[in-house]
């Protein structure tokens, strides 16, 4: 293809394409002419967000020029892609991470945070601070939680790694929520993000016609072939935004593609239009932009709603289609596709594109079902985050039927199949045919999409090891049995350290790079092992100490912005952010922080005298019908206006509620924890990545031998965590005893329900609910089992936080033990044992 092109032609376009920025002249030119001409604004009317959508236009330009580049290189090499598909991609805010992976944001910054570089300095002659103008940026926030940031974080390091990988997502119109806390209670508000989104390019070129409804029409063709036609129904447009994704450091900038839903603007409308039948003409271009209109805000649940089903399908068959029609490009055989696809499914959302495939190769391309089944099976990989029965996906049949009647026919056949060889492996064992079936014999009948993302992948995934145990041991077992304990496997979850070191820290970046002699840990996060050497350095640990203490005086001013509340930075700060559930449980946070307050009430002046002040900072979302979540927000929001008002605890305890809690305000508070908190009841956190991102930044952690907690232990030591509570062994026989009677709430637990009905933090009524799920309904959570080792747990965090020397050598330690928990480990994991794909490396 290159040489098909004139060298004076290529000579052209090479000198006149946009290079980096080399001086701020440059890059000022660059910036006046976006905001004078794209932006049509000027010297006087430029305000930050101007600023920033000219820094932003101008950057992406240089982006969108590597991002090309990378896709000619992998068109032409042609060798084997992966293809991420997530319903949720949590990217917060791209310019920031954009200019430190291109390298045009230097990081050797002082310790106020000044650079000096020709960004910050162009931003600075033109009358603006780099900081203000960064924070400008709306986040994108197309996710719920872990599962959305993984996803993002996955993004960067296959990127950063040169893989040939895509991302394909939905362009939700509105992204999560924003929340608002209004007299103690959440209150959403929609976050309609897209206006003025430089970092989209829309392809209107690109589209594929989207199929629902209608019915299957099966008849014999000439050759006497069976074939099922599905006609009719509606069709509604997909149409691409590509999004790209610059790797750190290299030249591989990859493509996010998100669809959009768009009318079709098929005759059928028009005719309706010119009939008059204006209103029936707009409805139907609604329905069909409502597809992507809107992220459903469950974070660990599934409500079956036909909305969702549509959206999943109408993203699968998108995304499939894409991918499809670049194979066929290449002009191969198909039994060559799984050679050059790989498809990872984010969890069963996804789970409708093995069905698609399957009918594309059968229906379509005329394919023998055992041949097409053998190319979809090697093609695809599942992975699993979540062991909550209430997340786990299961569809309706009827709902099946009727909107994608095709596809269920195609997933009976599935199940026929796969129950027949089931039925051959256990002659005898008519138990396991209705324990495995893709269809629950229940009133609906369900489609449960787990089983199938299961028999329809080559590789299953947990994403921690006691995760991937669990998986092996309860849900799956029956399927270990049948496919043997090869297609059964762990990745451990990581974190970028891009993002969650560099950006979020980049004093802490600075000085580690400082003693490593470069940044080079960046991109081999193993070297910060390199760090151990200096745990007794004094003059290190003195800088070290004090980036915690420039961070948490950051933290505090941005809680004195936006609570009002005056915290002192030199108290210890014990931080839990995260989607608000009652199995991360919130609710033992703030019963143990009510139950220090109680205590610092009874205590004498000299007593209080030995307390180490605390600040306990909570923040995050509740799914807006999830009831119980939304009481733990509004109790925590009580207690913290009790306490933080009462003269008689002063600094000694201060509650914080963070508002909206999101990616970017995550970057403010993880380098800034003293202590974080990851308490889930044992065995229901999958892995939990937030927990890697603290100790990351210095940080140390609270936690139960859950999810990732066990291996970070692993990693950094058991004398540098604290774990506390029951193990996951044995939650079963205490929920057991629960239910039988055997339980006595834990004494000081009991306390702490006394003042919370006697009204000490408002109307108890409004509690009730919280406190009787543990007293009266069998404590499912194991509040009160956990309750005694959890405080006890946090007097040992007061005596450690007394000797700082220690805790400075156990956060040095932490740091330099963590290169296990970068996603580029996880991204090779995948790469070698599941993609079976190589990165593809260019030199200059
Ligand atoms: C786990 N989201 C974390 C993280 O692996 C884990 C489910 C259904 C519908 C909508 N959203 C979901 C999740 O299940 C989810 O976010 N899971 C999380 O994935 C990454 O670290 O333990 O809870």
């Amino acid at each position: 293809v290159e040489a098909s092109i004139p060298e004076p032609l290529r000579e052209a376009w090479r000198k006149h394409s946009a290079s980096e920025f080399t001086t701020k002249d440059e890059f000022e030119k660059e910036l006046v002419r976006h905001i004078e001409t794209t932006l049509a604004r000027s010297l006087y009317n430029c305000d930050e967000h101007a600023a920033y959508s000219g820094t932003a236009l101008a950057f992406r330009d240089r982006l969108i020029i590597e991002w090309n580049r990378t896709q000619q290189r992998q068109t032409l090499t042609d060798q084997k892609r992966v293809y991420y598909l997530s319903l949720e991609f949590l990217m917060g805010r791209a310019l920031d991470n954009a200019m430190l992976n291109v390298g045009q944001k230097e990081s050797a910054r002082d310790i106020n945070g000044v650079v000096t570089n020709c960004l910050t300095e162009g931003l600075k002659d033109l009358g603006f601070r780099i900081e203000d103008v960064i924070s400008q940026e709306h986040d994108a926030a197309l996710g719920n939680g872990g599962l959305g940031r993984l996803a993002a974080c996955f993004l960067d390091s296959m990127a950063t790694l040169n893989y040939p990988a895509w991302g394909y997502g939905l362009r939700y119109r509105y992204g999560i929520f924003k929340q608002e806390i209004i007299d103690g209670y959440q209150v959403e508000i929609p976050d309609y993000w897209l206006d003025n989104n430089p970092w989209e390019f829309p392809r209107h070129e690109i589209t594929v016609d989207i199929q629902f409804y209608g019915t299957v029409r099966k008849y014999q063709d000439e050759s006497g072939k069976l074939v099922h036609s599905w006609e009719d129904g509606e069709i509604v447009q997909a149409v691409a935004y590509d999004v790209p994704i610059p790797g750190y450091g290299t030249k591989t900038t990859n493509n996010l593609r998100l669809w959009s839903s768009k009318a079709s603007s098929g005759e059928f409308d028009f005719q309706k239009f010119n009939a008059g039948d204006y209103e029936s003409a707009v409805a139907d271009q609604q329905r069909a932009e409502t597809i992507s209109a809107v992220l459903y805000p469950n974070d660990n649940l599934e409500r079956g709603k036909e909305l969702r089903l549509k959206q999943q399908y109408f993203w699968c068959a998108a995304s499939l289609h894409d991918i499809v029609r670049r194979f066929k490009k290449s002009k191969r055989a198909w039994s060559e596709f799984p050679d050059q696809v790989a498809i990872q499914l984010n969890d069963t959302h996804p789970t409708m594109a093995i069905v698609e495939l399957q009918r594309i190769l059968i229906d379509i391309e005329g394919l023998e079902w055992d041949e097409a089944w053998n190319i979809v099976t090697k093609t695809f990989g599942y992975t699993n985050h979540t062991v909550l029965p209430e997340a786990l996906e299961k569809w309706s049949v009827p709902l099946f039927q009727n909107l994608l009647p095709r596809h269920l026919q195609i997933i009976y056949d599935i199940n026929l199949y796969f129950l027949q060889s089931v039925e051959k492996k256990f002659p005898n064992d008519r138990e396991i045919l209705s324990r495995v079936s893709i269809i629950e014999e229940s009133h609906p009948k369900m489609v449960r999409m787990a089983y199938l993302a299961i028999i329809g992948s080559h590789k299953v995934n947990g994403v921690a090891e006691l995760h991937s145990d669990l998986l092996k041991s309860t849900l799956f077992k029956d399927f270990v049995d049948i496919y043997g304990p090869d297609r059964f496997m762990n990745v451990t979850n990581g974190v970028t350290p891009r993002r969650w070191l560099h950006q979020a820290n980049p004093e802490l970046s600075a000085l580690i790079a400082k003693k490593l002699g470069g940044h080079e840990f960046l991109t081999d996060l193993t070297l910060l092992d390199k760090l151990e050497a200096f745990v007794d350095d004094k003059e290190f640990r003195a800088e070290w100490s004090n980036i915690k203490t420039q961070n948490k005086l950051r933290l505090a001013k941005f809680i004195q912005e936006t609570t009002g509340f005056k915290v002192n930075p030199t108290s210890l700060f014990d931080v839990q952010v995260k989607r608000i559930h009652e199995y991360k449980r919130q609710q033992l946070n703030i019963f143990g922080v009510i139950h220090r307050y109680l205590t610092i009430k009874a205590m004498s002046a000299e007593e209080k005298k030995k307390v180490v002040p605390r600040v306990s900072i909570i923040g995050g979302k509740a799914a807006p019908g999830y009831w119980m979540a939304k009481t733990i927000i509004h109790l925590i929001n009580k207690v913290s206006s009790v306490v933080n008002n009462d003269s008689d605890v002063g600094d000694l305890l201060k509650v914080i509620f963070i508002q909206d809690y999101n990616v970017s305000k995550a970057e403010i508070i993880c380098p800034a924890s003293d202590i974080s908190e990851h308490i889930s009841t044992a065995g229901t956190e999958g892995s939990g990545t937030s927990n890697m991102k603290f100790v990351m930044n210095g940080g140390l952690i609270i936690g139960t031998c859950d999810g990732a907690n066990i291996e970070i232990t692993r990693e950094i030591g058991e004398s540098n965590i604290f774990l506390f509570g029951n193990l996951a062994e044995d939650v079963e026989e205490l929920r057991h005893g629960h239910f039988y009677g055997k339980f006595e709430l834990d004494p000081h637990l009991q306390k702490v329900f006394e003042a919370i009905k006697s009204g000490t933090f408002g109307d108890a009524n409004e509690f009730q609910a919280l406190i009787s799920s543990i007293e009266e309904h069998g404590d499912y959570y194991l509040v009160s089992d956990d309750f005694n080792s959890y405080i006890t747990t946090h007097e040992m965090v007061d005596e450690a936080f007394k000797q700082q020397d220690e805790w400075l050598a156990k956060s040095i330690t932490s740091v330099a033990r963590m290169g296990f928990f970068s996603t580029d480990r996880v991204i090779n994991e995948y790469a070698d044992s599941i993609w079976n794909v190589e990165p593809l490396v260019v030199k200059d």
